[in-house]
């Protein structure tokens, strides 16, 4: 049942009854609609409250659902809404926990609208590509004012109740007890006899003209990719300028065609998989969770201050070793300077810098990690600094104490095998800046235990992670994919393109920042090392040199203030380089190549479509569960754009057939390891499907 019907005195009351978010699916929509009859019918009823519970009076329209055909099916929210500001009898909705999108919706339909000041209203379709669909953008002005609504729509940012108590929206804005509050303004109302609707409220501005074309020209520039924002203006304007029924076309025409974009359904894309990633297929709810109150950090260089902070930040206290006093005070100082510039900023008060600081604990023994139930090392990356560290661990760490490493290359199965307890080992791998970054990839190893799995994935939740879930390969996911996309972009440049063209085609294809930028600020001497070993450990693998003569010339980027570009003291400009430009001249000279022009349209391409043939392999290797999870991956951690989904995605909307048919003509000269299809690609392409169902 997902509408509870009750009466008390003169009083129905609906309660809202479908976890977790009361979203508005058929079946509740349907729950609505007999309620509120059964309510019509009862001559006892005098007044009617529509409630949730204290998590949530709605989170809007049931997003699993766009895209099938319950969607249109009646009632549709529309026409549950109408049905409520219809009623002959006073409804007023008592909003508690979340009041969101389609949630918010039904309650601006009702006549009178009751809320707890902590409750967090906001449409925030937009963030979905889509603009308020069952008349938000039309009541929503009507009823907190022009401006607010504009900001509030075009953002998609809730805000509290209390925020909003000065507005007509609600006829109360109470403290506690929402629902008696609710149940009084009803029987107010019943008494009354005035059945207010919003829809009959005038938008009041004094200079309407001026606030929607300043509004558009900011959302225009602000909202290149997306085209929801300015439809969202487009609605308000009607609802401003045309009647109230004109508007609500005027919206739902402008719903009717974003539900369709591409944009839109990357968006739902990311979303979902978001909350998939965190779902692991063999582990239920059955496996119940260790208890993570202390945490021990190894190492308080720059990776592990990072990580050390995600924990404080969320209040668990961390245990902080380091081998010497030195490194210690270095690494304390550094966490204690970056507090102190997000108080400088206003996003932290003193006392709150205090209070942090005040859960670590320094040490420089191995002794004082006993108590921790999560240890993470953030060490050097080699085997013999691991084993040393997984070897103390095993001796001190408690027992049932999960151990990670925060390693981005190595084989967390042999680092397991240091310790007698493998199945609490796994890879915590961060990245960098670890206190700002939101992706973790949880790296599963052989022998790691269910329940120390979930346990950290449900940590990760807690210190505000995007955690996807990979198993055991050289590079994980994200790294393991990006060397395929970073070796694409060294071929070119020796084919003909120059860093600087790359880069700008990357970006203009949505990117946050092109490979040869990427590599100035992440530190060229890393990709570097790496190669080394690849040269040594796959001597088949072909790559580009160019990168190894830039690194020759001691440009490792913008710490040694060149790499690919030109930098100037103080300034993160990247200046296309001479020297560079030459040097990669020179190089497809030596190498006999002729330089052609490459249009950015390849350049997109062959880096694009070398994520997502790595893509395939993981998934076909199981490294990655589900195709959705490499999305998150390079959604969270990579810059790649929102609005495109992820790679997999991508290549989805692309059609494989398309990938494979590129790839295959791309190949030509670069015969071998550089582009051969990866087999699920081609059967799927081959057979018409898609990455994600
Ligand atoms: C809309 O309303 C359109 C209308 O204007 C017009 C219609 C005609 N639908 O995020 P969480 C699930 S568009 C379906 O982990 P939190 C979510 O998938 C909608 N499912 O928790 C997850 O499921 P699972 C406008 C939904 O506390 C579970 O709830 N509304 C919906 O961190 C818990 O979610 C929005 O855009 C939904 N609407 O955050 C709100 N919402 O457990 C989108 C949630 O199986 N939602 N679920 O993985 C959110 O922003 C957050 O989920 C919310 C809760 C703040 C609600």
């Amino acid at each position: 049942m997902s509408v509870k019907y009750e009466t008390r005195g003169g009083v129905a009351i609906l309660t809202l009854h479908n976890p977790p978010v009361n979203g508005l699916g058929l079946a509740t929509r349907r729950g609505l609609s007999e309620s509120l009859a059964q309510a019509l019918d009862d001559a006892s009823v005098k007044a009617i409250v529509v409630a949730g519970n204290t998590r949530a009076f709605s989170g809007g329209a049931d997003i699993s659902e766009f895209n099938t055909p319950q969607a249109g099916m009646e009632p549709t929210l529309p026409t549950v809404i109408a049905a409520f500001e219809r009623s002959a009898k006073p409804v007023v909705a008592a909003i508690e926990g979340l009041a969101l999108g389609g949630g918010l919706e039904l309650a601006l339909g009702m006549h009178h609208r009751v809320a707890d000041k902590r409750a967090q209203i906001g449409l925030p379709e937009v963030k979905l590509g889509l603009l308020p669909g069952a008349g938000g953008t039309q009541r929503f002005p009507r009823a907190v004012g022009l401006e607010a609504a504009v900001n509030m729509i075009v953002s998609g940012t809730p805000v509290p109740a209390g925020k909003l108590a000065a507005t007509r929206l609600f006829d109360r804005v109470v403290e506690s007890d929402v629902l008696q509050a609710a149940i009084d303004v009803a029987n107010e109302a019943a008494g009354s006899g005035a059945l207010p609707k919003v829809r009959d409220w005038k938008i009041e501005h004094p200079d309407v003209e001026g606030f929607l074309g300043s509004s558009r020209a900011a959302v225009a520039a602000a909202s290149a990719h997306y085209p929801a924002p300015l439809k969202c203006l487009d609605a308000i304007e009607a609802a401003v300028k045309q009647p109230f029924d004109k508007g609500i076309e005027v919206e739902r025409e402008a719903f009717a065609a974003l539900i369709r974009t591409t944009e839109s359904k990357a968006l739902r894309h990311g979303f979902f998989g978001e909350r998939a990633a965190g779902k692991i297929a063999d582990i239920g709810p059955e496996v119940a969770l260790r208890e993570v109150k202390q945490v021990g950090v190894i190492g308080a260089g720059t990776m592990g201050g990072g990580i050390t902070m995600n924990f404080l930040n969320a209040g668990i206290p961390v245990t902080l070793l380091e081998t010497r006093q030195d490194a210690l005070d270095r690494g304390l100082a550094t966490i204690r300077k970056n507090y102190e510039n997000s108080a400088k900023k206003g996003k932290l008060t003193a006392e709150q810098v205090e209070q942090r600081m005040g859960l670590i604990t320094p040490t420089l023994d191995y002794a004082g990690l006993k108590q921790a139930d999560l240890i993470v090392e953030a060490v050097f990356e080699e085997y013999g600094v691991k084993q040393s560290v997984f070897t103390h661990l095993d001796a001190v760490a408690k027992p049932g104490a999960i151990l990670a490493s925060n390693t981005s290359t190595l084989d967390v199965d042999r680092i397991a095998a240091f310790t007698g307890r493998p199945q609490d080992v796994l890879g915590m791998h961060f990245f960098s800046p670890a206190n700002v970054m939101k992706l973790l990839e949880v790296v599963r190893g052989k022998a790691t235990a269910k329940d120390v799995l979930a346990t950290v994935m449900a940590l990760a939740r807690k210190i505000g992670k995007t955690a996807v879930v990979s198993g055991v390969c050289d590079g994980f996911i994200g790294n393991r994919m990006i060397e395929q996309y970073s070796r694409q972009a060294g071929f070119l440049l020796d084919e003909g393109a120059l860093p600087q063209q790359v880069d700008k085609a990357m970006e203009k294809f949505g990117f946050a920042m092109g490979p040869f930028r990427m590599g100035d600020l992440a530190g060229n001497d890393i990709g570097w090392a790496i190669r080394k070993r690849r040269y040594v450990e796959k001597p088949h693998m072909t790559y580009s040199k160019t990168a190894d003569l830039v690194c020759e010339l001691g440009r490792y980027g913008q710490k040694t203030g060149a790499g690919w570009y030109d930098y100037k003291p103080g300034d993160r400009t990247a200046y296309p380089s001479q020297v560079v430009d030459e040097l990669i001249e020179k190089h497809s000279k030596d190498l006999g190549i002729v330089r052609r022009a490459i249009s950015d349209e390849e350049i997109v391409e062959r880096l694009v479509y070398a994520l997502v043939n790595e893509g395939a392999y993981l998934l076909e290797e199981g490294i990655a569960a589900k195709a959705s999870d490499i999305d998150i991956v390079y959604l969270a951690g990579y810059g790649f754009p929102i609005w495109r989904g992820g790679p997999m995605f991508y290549a989805d909307t692309v059609g494989l057939g398309n990938v494979l048919a590129a790839m295959r003509r791309y190949a030509k000269g670069h015969e071998g390891a550089a582009w051969e299809p990866a087999p699920l690609l081609v059967r799927l392409a081959e057979t018409g499907q898609s990455f994600n169902p």
